[in-house]
């Protein structure tokens, strides 16, 4: 096996990725690494260089799902042309881990936001943002993905100690082992525990709603103003993103970042896992549950009912847990259902021209 240049392995490639790849494919491929995703380009970097990419017609013409396309983090083999000004992404390689969401809207459909993440910020403002239901939904993407989740309490210089002591006790109500940290991008505070947490060669992702302060926790972290935040709050800027693409930075201790649009809908489907790790306590509950396919709805002998009106069971988390449930299974559903019909549309197509032919 080649040896992996050590630009490659800042950017934490695993060379056990390499056992996917057939040996003679990386005589004519370079391993890259997207670090960030445009409409309809990419950009690439390989640790030294970074460049402007886009899609061979293979990967276009035979993707079916948003999966088939590259998302920020992404490992690729691409080939790179005219003095390595541009790169042509070749294939994708197998990842370790993928964040997606439900596409805003009523399509059904997914969407990617980062691959090959390690750990994932969840950042709420202690201000006006803070809120364990939202909280819920990201734990839920999150946990669905098997990336450990941190949650950021951003803003502390806006609160004193006691109320945000009050703020992570609740959380800590709701997921006793969580990590949770406050912090302020204004006066530093919380900035090297946040620090401690992003590892040489691993990367994070900052998720949360708009306007939470995670391009600010970006530039504090860097040192330096270079990324655009909201910093007018004039009634144009209102309702807008400051951030309006996906992008990995790297800081100065080799940790990588992915810094995201705010989402305002926060879809999830077909978590099962997800919604079962975040909701543990409730999983547990079922176990007990007097019929097996209990939809702990209305049914006799339901233990999470009995939980809930006892009172050990919060009645607002017990509804978030039956939404998100509910959600998640109607958009599996709705997403089969639409495969499944493109699938036939497809054959329909294939039978027409074959038909066409023949006469
Ligand atoms: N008081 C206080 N304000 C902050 C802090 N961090 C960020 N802000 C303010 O909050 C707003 C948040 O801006 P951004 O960092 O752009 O928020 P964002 O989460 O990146 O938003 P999008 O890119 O739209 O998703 C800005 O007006 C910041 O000045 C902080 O630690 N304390
Ligand atoms: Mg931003
Ligand atoms: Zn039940």
């Amino acid at each position: 096996m080649k040896n992996i240049p050590n630009k490659l392995a800042a950017l934490g490639f695993d060379p056990s990725l390499l056992e996917s790849v057939p040996p003679d494919t990386l005589e004519h491929f370079s391993i890259a690494k997207i670090a960030a995703v445009h409409k309809d380009s990419y950009i690439v970097t390989d640790g030294e260089n970074s460049l402007s990419a886009e899609l061979i017609g293979k990967i276009l013409f035979n993707a079916s799902s948003p999966l088939d396309y590259p998302a920020v983090g992404d490992w690729v083999l691409a080939s790179f042309y005219d003095d390595d000004t541009l790169a042509i992404i070749h294939e994708i390689l197998p990842r370790k881990s993928l964040l997606k969401r439900k596409t805003p809207g009523k399509k059904v459909d997914f969407q990617l936001i980062a691959a090959n993440i390690d750990v994932a910020f969840i950042v709420q403002s202690l201000n006006e943002n803070f809120n364990l239901r939202r909280l819920e939904r990201y734990l839920v993407m999150v946990n669905e993905a098997e990336i450990q989740p941190v949650v950021l309490l951003s803003k502390s210089d806006l609160l004193d100690e006691a109320e945000i002591a009050i703020r992570i006790t609740e959380i800590h109500s709701i997921a006793p082992q969580l990590k949770v940290i406050p912090f302020s991008s204004e006066n530093g505070f919380g900035l090297d525990a946040i620090r401690e947490m992003m590892l040489p060669g691993q990367a994070s992702c900052l998720l949360g709603s708009s306007g939470v302060g995670k391009t600010t926790l970006l530039n504090a972290l860097l040192g330096e103003a270079k990324y655009a935040t909201k910093t007018v709050s004039s009634k144009e800027s209102k309702g807008r993103h400051a951030t309006t693409h996906r992008q990995l930075i790297r800081l100065d201790s080799g940790a990588m970042i992915v810094d995201t649009p705010g989402m305002r809908e926060l879809g999830n489907f077909s978590t099962e896992r997800g919604v079962e790790e975040t909701f543990a306590e409730i999983a547990a509950l079922a176990e007990q549950c007097r019929f097996s396919d209990c939809s702990h709805v209305s049914e006799k002998g339901c233990a999470v009912l009995a939980a809930v009106e006892e009172g050990t069971l919060p009645a607002d988390r017990y509804e978030n847990y039956l939404k998100m449930t509910k959600e998640s299974a109607f958009h599996e559903m709705s997403y089969h259902e639409k495969r499944r019909k493109d699938k036939q549309f497809a054959r329909h197509c294939k039978s027409v021209m074959k038909q066409k032919h023949r006469r």
